[in-house]
């Protein structure tokens, strides 16, 4: 192919994934009826990318659908399924994996490279099953060629499966996963056959672990291993199998490039848009393989800039030229899975979505063209698409002149930030202010901040944007609701209360749709993990707040009752994070952007008398660069962001933050960095792997490491609960700790919330006099 894309969004236009795994989790869907609805999709997903202008017979149609995640369909692939899950098979043990059921828990889920999408993490030990047990790629592959189509399989590569597991339970110590690499390409190298047996002439093998310094392994050492694993994939004396394609999305794969070309394989792609084009490797060093332009930004929506993207291949096709390669050909940085469909599905006449944005945008279908685009104009000269070019320029001249892209009040307040906005008074004088204020119990018990969003609320928020209902009305019941929220938690006794964020529909959305700079969308989902999706807001201006957001709510909660309520925002990096950004300023302008209007919210909130105050930054570990040389520049401004934000409180204001998504060991000094007064963290699900860290560290303020996993519905039981606690208890001193909740609640149903929280409490007043009695 010489016009390809890494991969495509599977939740569908209409999101018919999410609706079809998740009634056939409710029951309303059969196993065929779920394969239906996947052929259905798949082949509609096909035609389209036929009709945007890939070819039906070429391969350069990639296969990546999957079920609930790519990762997951891997390890089914190969076998490698932990012993707790004996005794499932087919689609109840796919899914026993990803979420647990009443007897097993899942498998770990978290965040994929620097993106907001999750995969679910391989347990591999020393005793882990591995061989080839699943045919699932070989009949998409079939099944398509029925439909008339050509499609590329996509898998996970073997080196990046197992640099992304986590050694199964009982391994011994310092044991790597990757120890299993033979076995693991065995069963790749039947998998191919089988694809090649079914007549698959090409086949995709995603590497990205090649480009990330964030993962256990060292980069060399994952380099060296994909050298050996694809000498043996590659191999020409050991049967049919389809060409090989090697993607080293998210970042520079340079390094890994002479290891791959070595090792025989067909085409090698690179992510030209987190990294430039690379050094010509030498005059035979390419020889017989493809060099993949990935010039197409996968990660983000903004229209790409043709001419610079043309320079690019050019540049890439020298390099191929000088290198011996066998050609050159253009395709998107990464998978197309991180944005959303077609544009065209927004309401453009929408009075909230300014129309001029629409030309600056580029959602899936729209990046389909740009590759089509670049590849005619690579075959045919760059005159060939001169048309194209020509409206790209213009595109990008009009944005970067359109109102409110550059506001100088906002610029100059940036500009003007010292050192001191960034700072509080030190520790030990805020944490006698902020005992003395509030009173609290050891171990003080407090949740995340969201409560679950009952399908009452949700068709309330749905009526009021679209105007069915008036914003008094709406007021009220939001009210209530917060008024039931406050009650519950008093009547079970938490510590630190919450309003419960029903007026929220996301906790990054909920900010966009109040500052200034950003637009959201209506349609523009995306998938997060499984069936759940988020839409991206897209920041494309100077940011700054017209008016208070969350104060009359947090008021309003703060007014029912005598404990103190905990005021809830979202932090830069994570609003950063979970949004488009714009790229023509630096993102660490933008952080200080955002800090800044932030900052204004946490000044009304203080002077509303809210006494402890959090600002989320799950996001703060996703955002890390892969590469290590750009670890320290990052956590210097996400971190200063995050102080601009919150150190314009007294000494008395507690501020609190919270991240999620574990393997926090590589940003432990950021975290301290934070300065905040307490930080909860993700835990559960890791049982509390993070917190010897952390003391080692000597992080000597609030923590409250997560004792529910709200993954899942399991209630954890009293004495589950108190068993963590009193872990936490023996790492950390006790005057530290607080207990809570993994996460937000609201994804979960008001049954096991009230239920766990009840235990919660109970378990923490069972630790509290545990420790009284021994002391
Ligand atoms: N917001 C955004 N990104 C996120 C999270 C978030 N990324 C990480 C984490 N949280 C992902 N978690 C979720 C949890 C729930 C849902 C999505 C991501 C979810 N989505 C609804 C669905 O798919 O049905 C749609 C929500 C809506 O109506 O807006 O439940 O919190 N940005
Ligand atoms: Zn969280």
């Amino acid at each position: 192919p010489t016009a390809t894309i890494l991969g495509y969004p599977r939740i569908g236009r209409g999101r018919e994934l999410k609706r079809a795994v998740e009634a056939h989790w409710a029951g309303r869907l059969d196993a065929d009826g779920l394969r239906t609805a996947e052929a259905e999709l798949r082949h509609a997903t096909h035609e389209r990318l036929i009709e945007l202008g890939l070819g039906r017979d070429d391969a350069s149609i990639p296969e990546t659908f999957a079920l609930y995640d790519q990762v997951l369909d891997a390890i089914s692939l190969i076998g490698a399924v932990p012993q707790r899950f004996a005794g499932r098979e087919g689609l109840d043990l796919h899914f026993a994996l990803a979420r647990g059921d009443a007897t097993v828990a899942p498998l770990e889920m978290t965040k994929w490279f620097d993106t907001n999408y999750h995969y679910l993490v391989p347990e591999i030990g020393p005793d882990t099953p591995i061989r080839l047990t699943d045919r699932t790629v070989v009949d998409r592959f079939a099944q398509a060629l029925g439909w008339g189509v050509t499609t590329r399989p996509v898998l996970v590569g073997p080196v990046t499966l197992l640099a992304l597991a986590k050694a199964a339970d009982g391994a011994p110590a310092g044991w790597s996963p990757l120890e299993r690499l033979d076995e693991v390409v065995a069963a790749y190298r039947a998998a191919l056959a089988l694809l090649a047996e079914a007549g698959a002439p090409w086949a995709q093998l995603d590497e990205p672990a090649l480009v990330s310094d964030n993962l256990p392994t060292p980069r060399g050492l994952l380099i060296e291993a994909a050298g050996r694993a694809y000498r043996r994939l590659a191999a020409p004396d050991a049967g049919p199998r389809p060409a090989l394609l090697v993607t080293t999305p998210y970042g520079d794969g340079a390094a890994a490039l002479p290891a791959l070309a070595a090792a025989g394989v067909e085409a090698i792609h690179l992510d030209l848009v987190r990294a430039g084009v690379p050094e010509a490797p030498g005059p035979r060093a390419l020889a017989g393989t493809t060099l993949v332009g990935g010039v197409v930004d996968g990660r983000n929506i903004w229209a790409a800039d043709l001419a610079e993207a043309a320079d690019r291949l050019e540049a890439l096709r020298r390099v191929a030229e000088s290198s011996g390669a066998s050609g050159t050909a253009v395709a998107t940085s990464t998978s197309l899975q991180h944005v959303p469909h077609d544009t065209a599905l927004e309401h453009w006449d929408d009075p909230v979505l300014d129309t001029a944005l629409h030309d600056w945008l580029a959602f899936a279908d729209q990046k389909v063209g740009e590759v089509t685009t670049l590849a005619r104009g690579l075959r045919a000269g760059r005159s060939a698409i001169a048309s194209e070019i020509a409206r790209s320029q213009k595109v990008l001249a009009e944005r970067a002149e359109a109102p409110g892209v550059c506001v100088p009040a906002v610029r100059a307040r940036v500009a003007s930030l010292t050192e001191a906005d960034r700072a509080r008074v030190g520790y030990p004088v805020r944490e006698a202010a902020q005992a003395r204020r509030l009173g609290l119990p050891n171990l003080p018990t407090t949740t995340i901040g969201s409560f679950p969003q009952t399908a009452d609320i949700r068709r309330a928020r749905a009526a009021h944007a679209r105007g069915e209902l008036d914003d008094a009305a709406y007021e009220s019941r939001i009210k209530a609701e917060v008024a039931r929220v406050i009650a519950l938690q008093e009547e079970i006794g938490l510590d630190v209360l919450v309003h419960g964020e029903p007026e929220r529909n996301d906790m990054v959305q909920y900010f966009a749709e109040q500052f200034a700079g950003f637009a959201v969308t209506r349609e523009g989902w995306v998938q997060s993990y499984g069936s759940r999706c988020t839409r991206p807001s897209i920041l494309w201006g100077d940011v700054w707040r017209p008016e208070p957001i969350t104060v009359p709510w947090t008021a309003y909660a703060q007014s029912l009752t005598s404990r103190p309520v905990k005021g809830m925002l979202t932090g830069p990096v994570t609003i950063i994070a979970w949004s488009f950004p714009r790229e023509d300023i630096p993102l660490s302008e933008v952080g200080d952007q955002i800090a800044l209007a932030l900052r204004d919210e946490v000044a009304d909130l203080e002077d509303a008398g809210t006494p402890v105050i959090q600002v989320d930054e799950p996001a703060l570990r996703e955002l890390l660069p892969l590469e290590a040389s750009r670890h320290a520049d990052y956590l210097a401004w996400a971190v200063g962001a995050f102080r601009a934000a919150t150190a314009g409180v007294r000494p008395e204001t507690q501020i609190h933050t919270h991240l999620c998504y574990s393997e926090f060991g590589q940003i432990l000094d950021a975290i301290a960095g934070l300065d905040a007064d307490v930080t909860s963290i993700e835990a559960a699900r890791s049982r509390m792997e993070v917190l010897p860290e952390l003391a080692a560290h000597g992080f000597a303020r609030g923590i409250g490491p997560g004792v529910w996993d709200i993954h899942s519905p399991r209630v954890p039981s009293v004495e589950e609960l108190a068993g963590l606690i009193g872990a936490a208890a023996r790492t950390v001193p006790v005057h530290q700790l607080w207990v809570n909740p993994d996460c937000g609640l609201k994804t979960r149903a008001y049954p096991e919330t009230e239920a766990t929280l009840r235990n919660l409490v109970q378990a923490a007043r069972t630790v509290r006099e545990r420790i009284g009695a021994a002391a």
